[in-house]
């Protein structure tokens, strides 16, 4: 066998490397359907610079590496940009970071620490807008950094794009920023998508490049894009400022939106601590980012500097963990949950995203499992942002082993063998073994025991699921006949745990009528509604007595939600679990809230930051108990904004609103 000369390997390997980069430049730049997600793309990146950099034999002049973009689409005119438009070098590490601190300050010959310009870096599609003499002329795509596409039709139906600019200006200027679509906007047109049957888009930076490169401005219009700038390109008659601070000053005084949430650190260290800050608030920001540009303050120095090939030296986008990996579906399988609900999940080969390692993501219902063609064996995209649960958002079907097949919703409960039911025109399948089905009863019961229903420390889902099995428990009310000598005999249970679980079983008794209702897992009926019963009705027996039509006059009680509730009390076997819990000793003081009278009725909250005495839900549902509601956005109707540790963007806003803030102790003082 004759072994493979290791210089043919790399070439073979650099060109398999940018043969694939173009291959996804296209898609991605051309198509707005990118193939693999950016964290794929930037590592292969990465691996052909890396490799061109070791073998400079073996560089061209086309390599994917040598380009700052993609190539402009054929059905938009070209158009020129007067200085060309970079990229930015990226950083992954505190490491990266300090070695760009290092060549910036060796550049420059000092020693001393530097003043950088930070802010966050949108996840959009970078624009040029050129203006004369304060008129916007023309609009383009970066494009291959030279030559974009022009947009100026569509970027004129951009509300925060301003046509003319005021005040003392260059005769000519190009301004640079980054077209996006906000998060909120792009949850809401997908929504739109998908019901009319369309193909949805899978992030926002996506969808503000399809909107944008619309052929029909209206459709743009629709789209509700915003832009905000970050800099500028070629200029006439401009008495440049200082710094980069004051530049982004200078624009918003023109009438162009820089992003708020710039700051100006004093050192590289200082922006390790802007990185961790922003990383933390990454959910809460209206837009998507990608990381954290870090740019030399001083303008003077940036000329010094100069760029490289295609990314100035004095500014470096420091990259936050990516949100979006590809990975491999190894099984698909189906949960049941507390309302005999089947929820097909996929099985994932671990993959790191949003900074944990994932196995498992919902597929949430059969429609879901249609709409994405998801199969076992194919390589998908998982999205993780922020606390929100992993989504399997896109599968990429040109990976797809041969031999797959679609994936059917059983016939029967993979549980215990009960007919599965779908309605027609109901996105969720059930199991309808109800009660008898032990993964139906160990999730109910998880809920009747969890901590904002009865609370019974101790009793989790594992030992809840082998009392099932062991036949110990059949339904709630089981809980409060358990002996000592059964408890102690459960698995990997010691005297001391079982005292403690029987205490928290007998604690758990006394409780209030709210709990107790939400307890029941009644479908629909969550804390809030829960809470609203409670306040409505003066007893259970008059809550299990209501007609339909008395259901009907609680705010927020609809048909569906009416009708549920009265068949949950009308079956024999709730009715049965329900007396067997009272007789047991369940109860409450009668003293249900009048919300109507309650002090904070009607008032309205919004929660930033962490408290330490109790977490948001609790806090949420102490509010709500009260009368009031929580919302997530401060505006002028807001009467309180409550402060906890590290608060965000809310905190300012209520401070420019002038809406009342309170501190974790003013907060705890209010509720007594
Ligand atoms: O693509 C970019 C996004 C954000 C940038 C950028 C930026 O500053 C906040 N800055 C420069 C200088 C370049 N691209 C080339």
């Amino acid at each position: 066998m004759s072994k493979k000369d290791p210089s043919q390997a790399i070439q073979k390997r650099i060109e398999i490397l940018r043969r694939t980069l173009k291959e996804y430049d296209e898609a991605y730049y051309v198509r707005d359907a990118p193939k693999v997600p950016d964290a794929e793309y930037d590592r292969l990146m990465q691996a052909l610079i890396a490799l061109e950099e070791e073998h400079p034999e073996y560089a061209t002049p086309d390599s994917p590496t040598k380009r700052v973009g993609g190539s402009p689409l054929a059905t938009f005119a070209k158009s020129a940009h007067q200085t060309p438009m970079l990229s930015l070098e990226n950083a992954f590490s505190r490491q990266d970071l300090l070695d760009f601190d290092g060549r910036v300050r060796e550049r420059l010959e000092t020693t001393l620490p530097l003043e950088y310009e930070c802010e966050p870096k949108l996840d959009g599609i970078a624009v040029n807008l050129t203006y004369e003499e304060g008129v916007l002329t023309k609009a383009a795509t970066r494009g291959d950094g030279f030559l974009g596409e022009d947009i100026t039709q569509n970027a004129k139906t951009i509300p925060t794009i301003p046509l003319k600019l005021s005040g003392s200006l260059p005769s000519f200027l190009e301004v640079r920023g980054e077209i996006y679509m906000p998060k909120k906007r792009f949850e809401v047109l997908n929504e739109a998508l998908q019901k009319k049957g369309g193909k949805c888009f899978v992030n926002p930076r996506n969808a503000a490049a399809g909107s944008l490169r619309q052929l029909d401005p209206k459709v743009t219009a629709e789209r509700s894009l915003s832009m905000l700038c970050y800099g500028i390109g070629g200029t006439r008659g401009f008495q440049t400022p200082q710094t980069m601070a004051l530049l982004l000053d200078k624009l918003a005084e023109w009438g162009c939106s820089v992003i708020p949430e710039r700051k100006v650190a004093s050192s590289i260290n200082e922006c390790f601590e802007l990185y961790d800050g922003l990383r933390a608030r990454r959910s809460e920001l209206p837009f998507e980012m990608d990381g954290m540009v870090i740019k030399v303050n001083r303008l003077d120095y940036q000329e010094r500097l100069g760029a490289i090939s295609k990314s100035p030296r004095w500014a470096i986008a420091y990259k936050f963990p990516a949100q979006e990996e590809m990975t491999q579906v190894l099984a698909i399988t189906f949960q049941v949950g507390r309302t005999g609900a089947l929820t097909p999940v996929a099985h994932l080969k671990p993959v790191f995203v949003g900074g944990v390692t994932v196995g498992n993501a919902t597929l949430h219902n059969m429609d879901e499992v249609r709409r994405l063609d998801v199969r076992v064996g194919d390589r998908v995209i998982i999205r993780r942002a922020g606390d929100v649960i992993p989504q399997v958002v896109k599968v990429i079907v040109e990976m797809r082993p041969s031999h797959t097949g679609i994936v059917e919703l059983p016939l029967r409960c993979p549980i215990c063998q009960a007919d599965v039911v779908k309605p027609v025109g109901d996105a969720i399948a059930r199991c309808m073994g109800g009660l008898s089905c032990p993964a139906q009863l160990t999730a109910s019961l998880v809920h009747f025991a969890s901590r904002d229903a009865m609370s019974i420390t101790g009793l989790g889902k594992k030992r809840i699921g082998e009392m099932v099995s062991s036949g110990l428990l059949k339904s709630a009310a089981d809980l409060y006949t358990l002996t000592h000598a059964e408890v102690v005999a459960s698995p990997r249970m010691g005297e001391k745990s079982a005292i403690n679980l029987l205490a928290a079983i007998e604690k758990s008794k006394e409780t209030t009528f709210a709990r107790f209702l939400y307890a029941l897992g009644i479908r629909e009926v969550g804390e809030a509604m829960a809470k609203k019963l409670a306040s409505h009705f003066k007893s259970l027996d008059d809550l299990m007595a209501a007609r339909f039509e008395t259901l009907q006059t609680i705010s927020d009680v609809g048909t569906v939600m009416g009708e549920t509730i009265l068949s949950f009390f009308e079956q024999p076997q709730n009715r049965r679990v329900i007396h067997a819990l009272l007789a047991a000793g369940v109860s409450w003081a009668n003293v249900p809230h009048d919300l109507q009278s309650s002090s904070l009725s009607g008032k309205q909250f919004v929660l930033t930051g962490v408290l330490s005495s109790m977490t948001r839900g609790e806090a949420k549902a102490e509010l709500e108990g009260r009368g009031a509601r929580v919302g997530e956005t401060v505006s002028r109707k807001t009467s309180y904004v409550v402060v906890g540790e590290n608060p965000g963007s809310k905190l300012e806003k209520a401070k420019e609103l002038g809406v009342k803030i309170l501190g974790e102790a003013e907060f705890l003082e209010m509720l007594k």
